[in-house]
C-alpha cells in the first residue's frame, strides 16, 4: 500500500524495487557498507520529495537520504532496511548573481563549478569526487575539500537552504522563518547534520572570482621541518591549498597514473597559490632550499595535482580500505603514521589530506588515513584521540563511528534537541550520527 502510494507520487519508473536496479543504491562507494531496501524513491521535484516524506512520516517508515553515494562512513546506504530517498534528480542549478548560486540537492559539484565558471567565478569546496558528489551530501557531511585552508568547509559557503522536514512540509528559506518556528536555529546546524534533521532540497551558496595567476608546487619536506613549513605556507595571503602526503602515497599514485615518482620524502606538500600578482615569488621564499617542483604553466600544475587526486581510486584497487577521516593538530602530524602503524601490524597504511587552521585558529590537518588489511578500527580511533585529534572530520560520523560520536562532536545535545523537535518519529537517517 505505502509503496504503491509512493510510486504514484514519483512515478513507477522512479520507484525502484527490482533488486538489480536497487543494487547501486544499497552498496556504498567504498564497497564496505552493503544494505538492503524494499525500494529506492527518486523524486523529481521538491513537491514530490515533500509528498514522499509525508507518506513515510505517516506510516512511520524510516528513510535514508542519498545523493551521489560517495559517502565513506555508511551514512547513505540502507543498513537497517530503510527506504532510500535519492535526491539525484533535484539537480537544477541557477546562477543568482556573481556571488551566489542556488543549487538543487542533487547538483553534482562538477555541475556547480561549471555554473559558477559561466560568470567567471569559482566555488570554494573542491574534491576529487566532483563528478558524483552532490550539494546535499556535501552539506550533510560539511565537506571541506582541497581548498579548505582558503574557504573553510561547506558551512562557510551556505547562505541559505530550502529544506523538507520529516513530515513533508517544505520550508523554502531557513533564513526567513520566525523565532517561534520549530525549525528555528536549523540553519546553523544544517551543515554536518548528516540528514538527520531535515532533507536539503536546495541551497544558496557563495561563489566568487578567483585571482588569475596560479602557482602550484610539490615540495619535499623533512619531518623535522613540517610544522614550521606548513605554518609559514598558511600565512601566505595567496594560499589556496596545502595537501600533505608521503613517499608511499606518491609511489602509489605514480604507478596508477603511469608517471615516474616526481619527488620522495617523509612528507610531500602540494601547494597551490593564487593571486592577481604572480604568487610564485612569495611561495618561493617559504620553500627556500627545500627540493621542489614548481609548475610554470597550467599543464604542469595539473600534472602535479594528478598525484593527489588519484589517491582514493588507487588505494581502493589494493582492497577495501578501512577509512579513517581524522583531524589532528599540527604538532601530532609526524606521530600519526607510526602511531597508527603500531596498532595495525598487519595493515598497510596510507595517509593524505589537507592542512588548515580550524575555526578557532588552531593549526590542524584533516588527514585521510586509509588502511588495507586486517584492522582493529577501535585501536586506530584510540590512537587518534590519544594524539589530541578527532576521529571524524569531513566525511561525517555515519553509522561507522556513531558509537564514538560523543568524543568527536560537542554539539550532540543540540542535535538531539533539534531532532526531537523536527523529526519526532525519527524517520530521517535514524541510524547515523547520534549514538544508539
Ligand atoms: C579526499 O580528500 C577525499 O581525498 C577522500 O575526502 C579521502 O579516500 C579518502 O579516504
Amino acid at each position: 500500500m505505502l509503496l504503491n502510494d509512493l510510486a504514484t507520487v514519483v512515478g513507477f519508473d522512479h520507484c525502484l524495487t527490482d533488486p538489480d536496479l536497487r543494487a547501486a543504491y544499497e552498496l556504498d562507494w567504498t564497497g564496505r557498507y552493503r544494505g538492503l531496501t524494499t525500494a529506492v524513491l527518486r523524486p523529481g521535484s521538491v513537491e514530490e520529495l515533500g509528498s514522499v516524506l509525508a507518506l513515510c512520516h505517516e506510516a512511520g517508515r524510516p528513510v535514508v537520504v542519498q545523493g551521489g553515494n560517495t559517502g565513506m562512513v555508511g551514512g547513505g546506504v540502507p543498513l537497517a532496511g530503510e527506504l532510500v530517498v535519492s535526491v539525484a534528480r533535484l539537480g537544477n542549478v541557477q546562477v543568482v548573481n556573481e556571488s551566489s548560486v542556488r543549487a538543487g540537492a542533487g547538483t553534482t559539484l562538477a555541475r556547480l563549478q561549471e555554473a559558477a565558471s559561466s560568470v567567471g567565478a569559482g566555488f570554494g569546496v573542491d574534491t576529487a569526487a566532483r563528478d558524483s558528489a552532490t550539494v546535499g551530501g556535501m552539506i550533510a557531511t560539511n565537506a571541506g575539500g582541497m581548498n579548505v585552508v582558503r574557504f573553510g568547509p561547506m558551512a562557510d559557503q551556505l547562505l541559505d537552504a530550502g529544506v523538507v522536514l520529516a513530515d513533508g512540509s517544505y520550508l523554502p528559506s531557513l533564513r526567513e522563518i520566525g523565532p517561534d518556528h520549530p525549525a528555528r536555529g536549523l540553519i546553523g546546524h544544517l551543515a554536518g547534520s548528516e540528514g538527520i534533521l531535515a532533507v536539503v532540497a536546495h541551497a544558496d551558496l557563495v561563489i566568487g572570482c578567483d585571482p588569475g595567476l596560479v602557482t602550484v608546487a610539490m615540495v619535499e619536506v623533512p619531518a623535522g621541518r613540517l610544522q614550521p613549513f606548513v605554518g609559514a605556507v598558511e600565512e601566505l595571503s595567496s594560499v589556496y591549498a596545502i595537501e600533505l602526503f608521503g613517499a608511499r602515497e606518491v609511489e602509489l599514485a605514480a604507478r596508477g597514473i603511469g608517471r615516474t615518482v616526481p619527488l620522495s620524502a617523509d612528507w610531500l606538500a602540494l601547494i597551490e597559490c593564487r593571486a592577481d600578482e604572480d604568487p610564485a615569488g612569495e611561495l618561493g621564499m617559504v620553500v627556500g632550499d627545500l627540493p621542489a617542483i614548481v609548475a610554470t604553466n597550467r599543464t604542469v600544475g595539473e600534472e602535479l595535482w594528478l598525484f593527489r587526486e588519484a589517491l582514493t581510486e588507487e588505494v581502493s584497487k589494493l582492497g577495501i580500505p578501512h577509512k579513517f577521516d581524522v583531524r589532528v593538530p599540527h604538532d601530532a602530524l609526524n606521530e600519526l603514521r607510526p602511531a597508527v602503524e603500531a596498532v595495525v601490524p598487519e595493515g598497510r597504511v596510507f595517509v593524505w589530506g589537507h592542512a588548515y587552521s580550524n575555526r578557532h585558529g588552531h593549526p590542524t590537518a584533516n588527514l585521510h588515513v586509509n588502511v588495507i588489511g586486517n584492522v582493529d578500527d577501535e585501536a586506530v580511533f584510540d590512537v587518534i584521540e590519544e594524539l589530541g585529534g578527532s576521529i571524524a572530520a569531513e566525511h561525517g560520523i555515519g553509522t561507522a563511528k556513531r558509537h564514538r560520536a560523543a568524543g568527536a562532536r560537542g554539539d550532540l545535545p543540540k542535535l538531539r534537541e533539534l531532532k526531537a523537535r523536527l523529526d519526532p518519529k525519527a524517520i530521517l537517517n535514524p541510524n547515523v550520527l547520534l549514538p544508539p
